[in-house]
């Protein structure tokens, strides 16, 4: 007989936004704000002081109400800065301010940043991983996929979930700790092994003689999942026990039976005590890596992609060394296609690894 408690996640869904906020984009990537003055001015990271919309006349300052008069035209924005003027770029923003997903980030141990992402990223992402539209249609192969498509660099530029993750640990010196990859999750046969539930790096035995951090001390890695394709329960989305990164421990053994039992194929508990995120494509999952979590079940007949990322601090050693691939990013075509902001973040975040990786 079936096993009534199977598949039972309980769900929480998060629906395409119908309104989404803008960033005003100077051309080497630096996204216009106000200071603490009310004065527009250029900055690098992305807090509430760069979230706008348009407004008649001109741009209106989420944050402060204010509205700068401009010339718009379609996606040019013209507006006085300082003793002269500047055009910026009107771009796909966040459904929410900054503010308000750090403070869930903060509270829950994770936030969903929904549909921050812009269709076009979200389409270059399909394409590199062979997904949605894209499926079916020949893939790249042997070149790591951050050369691929410039999509890929501008996922892990996204500037808000940067400046969220920056927060909630507490530094802006963090590094990948493996080169970003677009998982696809095959449809489930009924019969394959699936993963198992597990936190992440540094909290589980790694490669490169990591030391296991102690899940009570300071913060040191967030998790950041995108989901390339729709993530729904039915297709896969990753399972999550939310609010277990405040637990003193990994996951129960009764969780993970084919690690625990007899039966090396057992299913990994699907029931509902867990959680999924069901979000459209192009939302970010942001998650202290604490957090007990597997990939889901696969219950459609496509792909479910997703790009993973785990953002880490300066002492923890990654599972893969990121420079070679920011090496071969450097001297590809595709990373031209980024813009003076993206190009700084992606050589910080893929050089600055510890010395022993
Ligand atoms: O593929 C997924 O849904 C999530 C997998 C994941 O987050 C992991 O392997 O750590």
């Amino acid at each position: 007989m079936e096993n009534q408690q199977e598949f039972q996640e309980r769900r929480v869904t998060f629906e395409r936004p119908e309104n989404h906020h803008v960033f005003l984009v100077a051309p080497d990537g630096d996204m216009l704000g106000l200071d603490d003055s009310g004065e527009p001015a250029l900055f690098d990271e992305a807090d509430d002081r760069v979230i706008w919309d348009r407004a008649p006349g001109g741009v209106r300052h989420v944050a402060t109400g204010r509205v700068v008069p401009a010339d718009i035209d379609e996606d040019a924005c013209t507006l006085p800065l300082g003793s002269d003027e500047g055009t910026f770029t009107i771009t796909h923003g966040p459904e929410k301010l900054p503010s308000e997903y750090l403070e869930h980030l903060k509270r829950k141990g994770w936030v969903c940043l929904t549909s921050v992402l812009s269709p076009e990223i979200v389409d270059g992402l399909q394409r590199v991983a062979g997904s949605d539209r894209h499926e079916g249609a020949p893939t790249i192969g042997d070149m790591p996929m951050v050369c691929q498509h410039s999509a890929v660099g501008r996922a892990i530029c996204e500037p808000i979930s940067l400046w969220l993750i920056r927060q909630y640990v507490q530094t802006r010196d963090l590094h990948l700790g493996h080169p970003a990859n677009c998982r696809s999750l095959a449809p489930w046969d009924g019969k394959r092994p699936v993963q198992g539930w597990h936190s992440d790096i540094p909290y589980i035995p790694s490669v490169g003689g990591n030391l296991v951090a102690d899940r009570k001390g300071p913060i040191k890695a967030v998790q950041r999942n995108v989901c390339v394709s729709d993530f729904t329960r039915q297709n896969g989305a990753t399972a999550y026990k939310l609010g277990s990164h405040l637990a003193d421990t990994l996951p129960p053994p009764e969780w993970n039976p084919a690690r625990h039992g007899p039966d090396p194929n057992a299913r990994p508990y699907s029931g509902p005590e867990a959680d999924v995120i069901e979000a459209p494509a192009g939302s970010i999952v942001l998650y202290d890596a604490r957090t007990w979590h597997r990939a889901g079940f696969n219950h459609s007949d496509r792909k479910r992609a997703a790009m993973l990322m785990s953002f880490q601090t300066a002492d923890v050693i990654p599972k893969r060394d990121t420079r070679p691939v920011c090496k071969r990013l450097h001297e590809s075509p595709v990373y031209r296609e980024l813009d003076a902001r993206q190009q700084r973040e992606i050589t910080e975040l893929m050089m600055n690894q510890p010395d022993v990786a």
